[in-house]
This record gives structure tokens, sequence and C-alpha cells, in this order.
């Protein structure tokens, strides 16, 4: 084992698609406040930059490739944390459409969903009344009908077109123990080579539920199909983000942290940054006696193409 292979790796989710600018003043969403945001994520010791883009303008998701432009050049010429781009981006484009980004823009990462399902976010609807833009309601509301689509043909399109074309590494995120197994698939049929990355992803409705007993089960799932053929993190949306984060460590996976996942840096207390949430997290690990992982770590840990390969 490598000196490396022990270290933790801190993802941090910058933007993503679930929450809307009303719910903080944090969310970034202006490609200038993205790359600011990123950058201060990596600095603060997120090895793993995961980014969605959104419209300048208002915040609504984006999957348009020139909203990208906005902030991936600022970022790699200020950081050297790995960028892995959003496959998930809008919910309800269709897979070839989500991929356009990354298939521009060639990063060393992109995240692949594993399964479809009904990923709703309609009670978060509930719990404002002054929104700041007119889309942010009804995005919301309208997902309790939403199917995120991620098939199989999908996501063997998603491994030739990134995977072997443009030596993407996945971060595979399985919402629910199934998903699993639909990766277990995808591994035997030679769609990916170890080691593969997995996210379980917790507390999304429509998949787990984010508990600790969960996180347990996913892990003694994906060891019995991956054994020791796969690296792993844990993303626990909302409140659990930080307690399963060092259940993770605890465990030996990886962390995500980031305002995709969770607008809290404490109980009841909005972050102000993502950079905060990844120096929490930090200081919770290294307290513990863990080790981050610095980008090039990241790199060596989950055998990536580099950042000279990328095309941006
Ligand atoms: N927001 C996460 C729960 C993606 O970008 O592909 C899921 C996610 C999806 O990160
Ligand atoms: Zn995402």
């Amino acid at each position: 084992m490598s000196k490396s292979s022990r270290k933790i790796i801190i993802t941090c989710a910058v933007t993503g698609a679930i929450h809307t600018p009303t719910m903080s003043d944090a969310l970034p969403y202006r490609p200038e406040d993205i790359a600011r945001q990123a950058i201060d994520a990596a600095e603060a010791g997120a090895a793993v930059l995961h980014l969605h883009a959104r419209q300048p303008e208002n915040g609504a998701v984006s999957i348009n490739p020139e909203h990208f432009l906005g902030f991936l050049p600022a970022i790699k010429a200020s950081t050297n944390a790995v960028v892995n781009l959003s496959t998930g981006g809008s919910l309800r484009n269709t897979v070839a459409e989500r991929i356009a980004p990354a298939k521009r823009f060639s990063p060393e990462m992109c995240s692949l969903n594993m399964g479809s399902m009904n990923f709703s976010m309609h009670p978060l609807a509930q719990r404002y009344t002054n929104w700041k833009f007119d889309w942010e309601e009804s995005y919301l509301r309208e997902s309790d009908s939403y199917i995120f689509s991620n098939t199989f043909r999908d996501i063997e399109m998603v491994a030739g077109e990134l995977g072997h074309e443009h030596r993407v590494k996945f971060e595979h995120e399985c919402y629910d123990v199934g998903h699993l197994y639909n990766l277990k698939f995808c591994v035997d049929s030679g769609l990916f080579k170890a080691p593969i990355f997995i996210q379980f992803v917790l507390g999304i409705l429509g998949g787990i539920g984010a508990d600790l007993e969960n996180l347990v089960f996913m892990k003694r799932t994906a060891d019995k199909l991956f054994g020791n053929q796969y690296q792993w993190s844990v993303l626990g949306a909302g409140a659990s983000q930080m307690s399963l984060a060092t259940a993770a460590a605890t465990l030996g996976g990886h962390v995500r942290v980031g305002l995709e996942d969770s607008l809290l840096i404490s109980r009841g207390q909005l972050a102000d940054s993502n950079a905060q949430q990844v120096r929490k997290v930090r200081e919770l690990l290294e307290s513990l006696g863990h080790e981050i992982a610095t980008p090039d770590e990241a790199r060596e840990i989950l055998s990536l193409k580099g950042s000279a390969a990328v095309r941006f």
C-alpha cells in the first residue's frame, strides 16, 4: 500500500442542483462566485471539486457548456484541485444532454448516477415563502414527479463516451443498495476499471435514509461486491453531513461536503461558504488522527489521468 492510499480525500460539491438561491445567500451561482468558492474550498483542503453550473442571472440549474466556461479556467489557474464535473446536472435532461460539458472539457473526473429514481426535493418548497426567483418554487414542487433517468443503456453510453474516449474516472453516485448491484453488473460487463470510486449518497428523498446503520449496510454490500477493487466516500444530505463524514473516515472511507449537499455548518445554522464546511470537516478528521490527501495524492489513490489531460 503506497503512502497516500491511507489518506482521506475531501470532495467539495460547490453548488449542485438541489438548493436554490432563496435558501442561502452563500449558495454560489454566478460564475465568479462559483470560482471563488471553489478556489477557497481547495485552499481549505478539498482535493476534489465537484462542479455544476448555474445560469448567472437567476441561479437556475444549467448544463450549458458556456456556463461552465465561466469558472473552469479560473479554477484551473488558481488551484491544483481535481475537477469533477457533474453529469447529473438538470435532473430532467437526458443523460446525452447532461454529458455535453464533460465531452467538451474532458475533466479528470465526472459524476455518474447509478440508477433511476424519483429524486425529489418537493418537501423543501414548503419551508420558504418569499422566493428570490420565480423558477425556484415550481422547480422544487414539481420534483415529486421527476424520474431522474439513469438507465443501463445511459450508463453504458457514458462509460464509452467519457470513460473510454476521455479517460474520465467516475464518482459512481449510489443512492441505495440496488445501485451497488447495478454498478457490479456494469463492472462485470467490463465498463469500468479498478479502482472504482463509489459515493454513497444518503438522505436524498427517493433513496436510502441518512443513518449510520445504512452507511454500514452500504459499505458491507460494497465490500462483498467489489472486495479491494474500490474506494468509497460518503455524502450525507442536510444535517447528517458532518456526522456521516466522520463515520466514513472511521470506517476507512473518504468524505464529501459542500453546499450542494447541505447548507448548514451546524444544526440550525447556515454555512457562510463551502470553505467553511471544508475547514470544519478537515478539523474534525485531523482531530481524530486522520491525514488529508492533497490533490496529487487523490490522483494516485484514484488513478486519475492528470490535470495536463483536461481541456479547459
Ligand atoms: N446532489 C447529489 C445528491 C450529480 O451531480 O451527478 C447528487 C449529485 C448528482 O451530485
Ligand atoms: Zn452534483
